[in-house]
């Protein structure tokens, strides 16, 4: 929908390599809104409950020790089918199934070290930005709304 959120988070090692002004341009420049933005370094409780989903799996423990071991910059954009168009802007999960283009494919070679999060359904982002953003999102007119979106 044209008012949809997706939550975009720079993990450790897209902050450490110096690639939070390339994704945060990235994203402006397409056409979305920025309603939330934060620097923070997560706790392991917290990074436990935003992968809830993935409990188990044996990359797990592994994923928790990196995305904890560095400030995060979690973000949230609005606009015009973000969730899908946001994945699209990542590429795969897998870096080198990434096309070249996106943030993934540009940046990143291994799963383990894919420097970007995307929301993967629109349920999930409102689930990450309640769990990121407790104090709520910022509302303000873009005053480009309608060269962008019909
Ligand atoms: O949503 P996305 O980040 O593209 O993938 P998920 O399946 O949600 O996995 C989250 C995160 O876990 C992924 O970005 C890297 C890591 N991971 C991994 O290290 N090894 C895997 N085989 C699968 C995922
Ligand atoms: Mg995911």
């Amino acid at each position: 929908s044209i008012n949809e959120r997706t939550y975009i988070m720079v993990k450790p090692d897209g902050v450490q390599r110096g690639l939070v002004g390339d994704i945060i341009g990235r994203f402006e420049k397409r056409g979305f809104k920025l309603i939330a933005l934060k620097l923070v370094h997560a706790t392991p409780e917290h990074l436990e409950k935003h992968y809830a989903d993935l409990n188990g799996k044996p990359f797990f423990p592994g994923l928790i020790k990196y995305m904890a071991s560095g400030p995060v910059v979690g973000m949230v954009w609005q606009g015009l089918d973000a969730v899908k168009t946001g994945r699209a802007m990542l590429g795969a999960t897998n870096p080198l199934a990434s096309s070249p283009g996106t943030i993934r494919g540009d940046f990143a070679l291994a799963v383990g070290r894919n420097i970007c999060h995307g929301s993967d359904s629109v349920e999930n982002a409102e689930k990450e930005i309640k769990l990121w953003f407790p104090e709520g999102v910022v509302q303000y007119e873009a005053t480009l709304a309608s060269w962008i979106f019909e």
